[in-house]
């Protein structure tokens, strides 16, 4: 009986044993595996929401799945009040910890080029060269920008309107970059004095600003060649031209009142469905 008994559990010892080795051998097999599809890259990606350019980002790590952690900043921060008629805070913290510079996006990550190492930065800068990056490392095949003078045409039309509509409006979305009221004087600081934008004057004009763009939103649809499952820029799916305009339509979604034909709508909609940055349409102003 004692015989059997350790009979038995020499047979259950050497069955786990096996079981565990097998589990071991296909453990050690999927983090090879992760390894090779690149899936066990560790990314924080530094942003502000509201940045078209970090948006594209964020896209592009979205759409494929590949995990990251957001960190998003204070847009005041970094900006010295002496340069900046007062506005601003923490003129050496925020982005100028990551690159010297106050520009997001920025990707860290354990192995980006060594050249990002060679500046001295944390991380790597520059919107296309992140997505660019992205690509190589995890094999991403996305449709290069093709170049179409349509949607470049209608991108520098729709400008100065989206700029009018969404400027006003930006700032007052419940988003992390506007957490500390310094951070809007210094966006307000920044448009009026740089580029000359009166925002008492733009929140006026609201009726023909949406007017105007309502319009151009119309045109868009017209040049959304992808209609049949997912809703892109070209009838070959999604690609780096979407990437690049899908950004400003998501700032758009901060704009109440705007009619957004159904097509645009659900391409903005879909596309923001697997990012981590949502659109703002359920708070417009
Ligand atoms: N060329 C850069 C542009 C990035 C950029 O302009 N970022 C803006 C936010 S949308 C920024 O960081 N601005 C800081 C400031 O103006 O204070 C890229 O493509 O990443």
């Amino acid at each position: 009986m004692l015989g059997g008994i350790a009979s038995t559990s020499s047979a259950n010892c050497n069955g786990s044993t096996k079981l565990s080795k097998s589990v071991a051998n296909l453990e050690s097999r999927l983090a090879n595996l992760e390894k090779d599809l690149g899936l066990n890259k560790k990314y924080k990606l530094h942003v502000y929401d509201h940045c078209p350019f970090c948006i594209r980002a964020e896209l592009m790590l979205g759409w494929h799945d590949i995990e990251y952690e957001r960190v998003v900043y204070g847009y005041g921060q970094g900006a010295d009040p002496a340069v900046c008629g007062g506005t601003g805070y923490g003129p050496t913290d925020g982005p100028r910890k990551l690159t010297g510079f106050k520009m997001l996006p920025v990707l860290e990550g354990d192995s980006l080029p060594q050249y990002v190492y060679d500046k001295g930065f944390v991380g790597l800068p520059e919107s296309l060269e992140i997505c660019a990056y992205l690509m190589a490392a995890h094999e991403i095949h996305l449709p290069c920008d093709a170049g179409r003078d349509d949607v470049a045409d209608w991108r520098k039309k729709m400008k100065p309107v989206h700029s009018a509509l969404t400027r006003p409006r930006n700032i007052q979305m419940k988003i992390d970059d506007w957490k500390d009221p310094r951070d809007v004087a210094y966006a307000q600081w920044k448009y009026s004095s740089k580029f000359g934008f009166d925002y008492a004057k733009e929140m006026e004009a609201t009726p023909a600003h949406i007017a105007q763009m309502n319009s151009y939103l119309e045109e868009l649809d017209g040049l959304l060649r992808g209609r049949e499952g997912t809703i892109s820029l070209n009838p070959w799916g999604l690609g780096m031209d979407d990437i690049k305009l899908l950004p400003d339509l998501r700032t758009l979604t901060c704009v109440k009142g705007l009619t957004w034909p159904p097509m645009v709508q659900a391409y903005v909609e879909n596309a923001f469905e697997k990012t981590v940055a949502d659109t703002y349409f359920n708070q417009a102003v």
